[in-house]
């Protein structure tokens, strides 16, 4: 089978590339490693360098400014979105890369070899395609974090992206372990959930270069289960050209929000926490460390994060398993789909939570609601998407003390 060559010398756009102390203003771009924003960065109000945090109990407004303008247009909005990617990535998940100086890609018997190099150093790991036996090239794809645990949809290539390789998550000694530190050093500020997005987006980089891979890269999902949920959930925050992110019981640290979760742990629920997660693997920046007792001082909670995904595709599959937070989770994306409703597709963002099943055991009855989406968003056809249900009840009047504006 013949290897294909491609490479690339287009240069990285991201201004930041290690947190210091304290982290540096950046642009609003520095996030999205990405082009398919409308907004240029331009003409979004930077973050001040320092911060001074104050305490709010309640979920953030999504829809105002951290130097207090309101959002009342979508190119505003976008300027939050920025806005809320670098708060995230200074106090929970470390700095996102962008493109290294150089990113190669060879493709031979359905692996695909991703080569990156910046600063004198390289890596190279490789992802798996298993193609459809259905639809025809180029095919829309779903990357899935250590293979996903999702059936693969008809027509839709699927393909194995080793997340642990690019960051390991053992246990807290994992810190700093793969090649994502290979390439950036041990002390990389990016814990392990922004690491492997960074990789995603070399994935897809590497796609655009290898058109004999024949994946559509305008037509590409994210999804895994559990600890790799989490991660889908951030890829699809971080990397727009992925069109529909698919995070399946990813509980804390993906679609729970902290501060809902702290409140059901107070009342007694067995639940994941962020002052407990930390102290299991390095998914996070080790300067989240110092607000895990103090969570109602972050400027965000997951539904910012769950909120730069829109307008584009998110369906969040969960369980009712009660360390994972259903309840935090169903309150903290209905609390984001406010970003969807604000934008006009109020059904491009998708939550379904039906319990009864082992973890990550995906059931037949939540099939339907998945073909849905994957059927609108990577097959391009015009399904009914309005599926938003749970067990579990949400009070807005509890968590949320701002309004959902139409943008403009
Ligand atoms: C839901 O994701 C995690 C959870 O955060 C951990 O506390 C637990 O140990 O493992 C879950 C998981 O990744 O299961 C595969």
């Amino acid at each position: 089978i013949p290897s294909t060559q491609a490479s690339s010398t287009i240069p990285t756009t991201t201004l930041v590339t290690s947190v210091t102390s304290p982290p540096p203003a950046s642009s609003a771009s520095s996030s999205s490693a990405t082009r398919a924003t409308s907004t240029s960065a331009a003409t979004c109000s930077a973050l001040p360098g320092s911060i001074s945090l104050k305490a709010n109990a309640k979920l953030n407004d999504l829809f105002t400014m951290f130097n207090g303008d309101k959002v009342t247009t979508k190119d505003k909005f976008a300027c939050r979105q920025a806005e809320m990617s670098e708060l995230i990535q200074r106090y929970e998940l470390g700095t996102l890369p962008g493109r290294p100086a150089t990113v190669t890609a060879s493709f031979s018997g359905n692996t695909l070899t991703i080569n990156c190099g910046d600063s004198g150093k390289s890596i190279s790991f490789t992802v798996t395609i298993t193609y459809p036996s259905s639809g025809s090239a180029p095919y829309p794809a779903i990357i899935g974090y250590g293979g996903g645990s999702l059936p693969a949809p008809a027509g839709v290539a699927m393909i194995n992206f080793n997340n642990d390789n690019i960051a390991a998550q053992v246990n807290t000694g994992s810190r700093g372990q793969g090649k994502f530190y290979d390439l950036y050093g041990k002390s990389h500020s990016a814990g392990a959930m922004t690491a492997w997005a960074w990789g995603v987006s070399r994935v897809i980089d590497a796609l655009e270069l290898t058109p004999s891979a024949r994946i559509d890269t305008t037509r590409i999902g994210v999804t895994g289960c559990s600890r790799n949920g989490k991660g889908a959930m951030v890829a699809g925050a971080f990397e727009k050209r992925i069109v529909l992110t698919l995070p399946q019981e990813s509980g804390a640290g993906g679609s729970a929000c902290w501060r809902i979760s702290d409140y059901l742990k107070s009342q007694g629920a067995n639940i994941q926490t962020a002052s407990e997660i930390i102290g299991e693997d390095p998914w996070f920046a080790t300067a989240f460390n110092s607000y895990v007792n103090q969570v109602p001082t972050l400027p965000f909670d997951h539904h910012s994060l769950a909120a730069l995904i829109a307008p584009r595709g998110l369906f969040v599959i969960d369980n009712n398993i009660d360390w994972l937070g259903p309840q935090s989770c169903f309150g903290c994306m209905t609390a984001a789909r406010s970003a969807w409703q604000a934008l006009g597709v109020p059904n491009n963002i998708g939550y379904s939570q039906i319990g009864s099943h082992a973890h990550c055991a995906f059931p037949s009855n939540q099939q339907s609601q998945l073909t849905a989406f994957v059927q609108k968003f990577l097959l391009n056809q015009s399904t009914n998407t309005a599926i938003f249900q749970s067990d579990f009840t949400f009070s807005p009047s509890q968590w949320v003390d701002w309004t959902t504006p139409t943008l403009s």
